[in-house]
């Protein structure tokens, strides 16, 4: 009796153990598929939420194209100039907004399409990175980032010497940039330098112009060494209630170099869109171009998420 009553004990003990390893295994399996139910439902969104950002986008072409139709000029009382406030959509919101980038500086102006250096934009660089108290030495390095050749500015440059020294080594851009992310890479350019410089300036085609109506203060004081920072905070005051219609009012203040550099109006725009989606948070910033009969392209297009 003693025998079959420790067999039973031991029967007994397989069977909850048995049990307790098959709850654990369809536990495993009810978590596995929980998992998998959610990235589903997370890929779901995103598709859904890059849906709701080409719509944004699509938003900016059309305000873009209408815009044209009021007049040849652009500044910041425009609507394209106002964000789209959160608009709610099917499980969530959609934000947007549109940037001037011709109201920052194209580092890809700082040589000429023939290759060759343009010194009244490299003037308007170097006093532009002065006025953010960043090492004016940086423009030499700059330069040589984008020009084509690799011989090295004076008196200070950067080409493939020091960049190949680097872990990993790399090659200098030698030609324009389509981000100016790639300037993270450039010799001396550190994230604090990054961020104070990447508000101010653009990687567009060259030969844009500055849109004197949306320049940022330290571009617009950038643009002589006679626009002091406090000259360029009341231009940019001033021309709220009344935008620039022409480059006359400015000209005296300029060198003549500088006034082919200027315009009262703006071919390049970026949207910038965030779709709120549950879970997800889609980012997407889309480069456009307009041109002189109002159509709108997208000429990049990229996301992030978070
Ligand atoms: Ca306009
Ligand atoms: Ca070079």
């Amino acid at each position: 009796m003693k025998h079959r009553h420790a067999q039973s004990g031991i029967a007994l003990i397989t069977a909850m153990f048995i049990v307790a390893l098959a709850t654990m295994w369809i536990a495993s399996i009810v978590w596995i598929d929980h998992l998998q139910k959610r990235r589903v439902a997370n890929l779901l969104l995103t598709d859904q939420a890059v849906l709701y950002a080409m719509g944004g986008e699509s938003w900016a072409h059309d305000i873009l194209r209408l815009d044209l139709e009021n007049g040849p000029t652009d500044n910041l009382t425009e609507e394209w100039a106002i964000p789209l406030p959160p608009l709610p959509v099917d499980g969530g919101q959609i934000e947007g907004a549109l940037e001037d980038l011709q109201g920052r500086f194209n580092i890809n102006n700082l040589i000429n399409p023939a290759g060759q250096p343009n010194p009244a934009a490299i003037e308007i660089f170097r006093r532009l990175l002065a006025l953010l108290e960043i090492d004016p030495a940086l423009v030499g390095h700059v330069i040589d980032w984008v020009d084509p050749d690799v011989d090295l500015s004076f008196p200070q440059g950067a080409e493939d010497d020091v960049y190949t020294a680097r872990i990993p080594p790399y090659r200098t851009g030698n030609g324009p940039i389509t981000s100016i992310s790639e300037l993270r890479a450039v010799e001396g350019i550190d994230s604090e330098i990054y961020d104070a410089l990447s508000p101010h300036v653009a990687a567009l085609p060259v030969g844009t112009t500055i849109n004197i109506n949306t320049a940022t203060v330290e571009v617009l004081a950038a643009l002589s060494d006679d626009i002091s920072l406090f000259d360029a905070q009341s231009i940019a005051d001033g021309r709220i209630d009344a935008p620039f219609d022409s480059l006359e009012e400015i000209r005296d203040d300029v060198s003549p170099q500088v006034i082919p550099l200027l315009s009262v109006s703006t071919d390049f725009f970026r949207v910038n869109v965030l779709v709120s989606l549950g879970t997800v948070r889609l980012y997407m910033y889309s480069l456009l171009e307009r041109d002189e009969a109002g159509r709108v392209g997208t000429r990049l297009r990229s996301f992030g998420t978070d």
